[in-house]
């Protein structure tokens, strides 16, 4: 685990859900509690004064003008590159990618590293417990190069079999793709060691940090992946903006991904030139306020410190584990030695969604179903599960709500 930030003894939550204007509404006339931040968390209120004050008072395209607002607006998407370098621990602001999400970054990968470098009988291995968007590029790629996707399977407690990852790697793998955290298990992968096997074995790395960016502390360059994909979202910032970052050695080789405005250097008729990293992958006027205000959610999460906000979902974790055990009929889905705060279940005799509906009509959200992850549901021969995932500004008294939500929804069903 990736885990440097040092514990804190006096977070105020009171405090930090005062930042959270949603955090006071109700749903279905109660108040909401929400544990869906797995899906996306909310949103601050600085990221959202963010976005507003773009618009409001620079609003301009990027890159592109001379005059002052367009220099405000680059300067402010630019200073966002720099804050994302940081945050990730990456060598240079031009190893940082603006993408629309992980998806996005995922694919910009497959389509260009991967046509490139990918031939007829190589290998790309990936995990039982990955999410579609890293499965389904790699298929996709899979299928145009005849390449063989190999999946490293998934022990019984949510855990990935390191023994069967060791005998599927191998001088055919070409590249290993592997979700940093589990979105439906929750289960903290061990990257590092991961990547050192695979780099041995002469493979590229990706990492999905889709759920870890949020969570544990990110060196790119201490676990030396070669490409690490997240979105903005997921960490209390907006939608359609996220990340890839890549090496730049390995992000200079690649051919381009969308052809348009911004990545190019010279177009004629004849012939196009392209444009210097990052850029080269930015076709486009980009989600310009969304990059500025990943900034803000950044500053955010490193003004609490991502060691406090750990220690916190850690105790949540804990506490709704032991509570959801006492349910009759409940098991958690997924019981890794190393999780982050997402908790999935099923109940013997009861449908996730039922469970699911009767939950929000006492304002509480979760999300159910197979979470994007149909092979892993398929794994644990389940339909769905009930999945509640937890972020800073959730309390042990909203735990309480849902174990006496989950009683009272069984009770109605029964
Ligand atoms: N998981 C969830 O409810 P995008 O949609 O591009 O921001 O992220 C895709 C993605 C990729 N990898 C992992 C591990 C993920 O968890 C997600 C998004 C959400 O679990 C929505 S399906």
């Amino acid at each position: 685990m990736i885990l440097t930030t040092p514990a804190p003894a006096d977070l105020d939550i009171d405090v930090i859900r005062q930042q959270f204007p949603i955090l006071d509404r109700m749903v279905q006339n109660k108040p909401l509690v929400y544990f869906d931040n797995a899906a996306t968390t909310q949103k601050p209120q600085a990221v959202i004064d963010t976005i507003s004050e773009y618009y409001s008072k620079y609003n301009a395209n990027i890159h592109r003008g001379i005059h002052s607002l367009a220099e405000e607006a680059t300067a402010a998407y630019e200073a966002s590159r720099t804050a994302v370098q940081q945050f990730i621990g990456a060598a240079f602001p031009e190893d940082i990618i603006f993408t629309r999400g992980t998806t996005e970054g995922i694919n910009l990968v497959a389509y260009t590293w991967g046509r490139a470098n990918i031939r007829p009988g190589d290998e790309i291995l990936i995990s039982g417990m990955e999410h579609h968007s890293n499965i389904v590029p790699w298929q996709i790629l899979c299928e145009e190069k005849k390449a063989v996707l190999k999946v490293i399977p998934v022990l019984d407690n949510g855990e990935l079999s390191m023994a069967q990852f060791k005998s599927l790697l191998g001088p055919k793998t070409k590249m290993v793709a592997i979700a940093h955290v589990s979105n439906a298990l929750g289960t903290v992968n061990p990257v590092k060691h991961i990547i050192e096997a695979a780099h041995r074995a002469g493979a590229v790395v990706l990492i999905d940090g889709a759920q870890s960016a949020v969570h544990l502390d990110i060196d790119v360059q201490d676990m030396d992946c070669d490409f690490f994909a997240f979105s903005g979202h997921k960490l209390y910032g907006p939608t359609g903006i996220g990340v890839l970052y890549g090496k730049k050695n390995i992000l200079e080789s690649m051919p381009v991904f969308h052809g348009g405005g911004e990545m190019i250097r010279e177009v004629t008729f004849e012939r196009t030139t392209y444009n210097d990293l990052p850029y080269k992958f930015e076709a486009g006027t980009p989600n310009i306020a969304g990059a500025i205000a990943l900034k803000t959610a950044i500053d955010f999460l490193n003004n609490i410190g991502k060691g406090h906000i750990r220690k916190h979902e850690a105790d949540l974790l804990e506490y709704a584990t032991a509570e959801l055990e006492k349910i009759p009929g409940l098991t958690i889905v997924g019981k890794a030695r190393n999780k982050v705060g997402v908790i999935s279940f099923v109940i013997d005799g009861f449908h996730p969604q039922d469970i699911g509906v009767l939950l929000d009509n006492q304002g509480i959200a979760v999300r159910t179903g197979h979470h994007c992850t149909q092979p892993l549901m398929r794994r644990f021969n389940i339909p769905g599960t009930v999945r509640a995932s937890f972020a800073v500004y959730n309390t042990l008294a909203e735990v309480d709500v849902l174990i006496a939500g989950l009683w009272k929804s069984l009770k109605m069903l029964s």
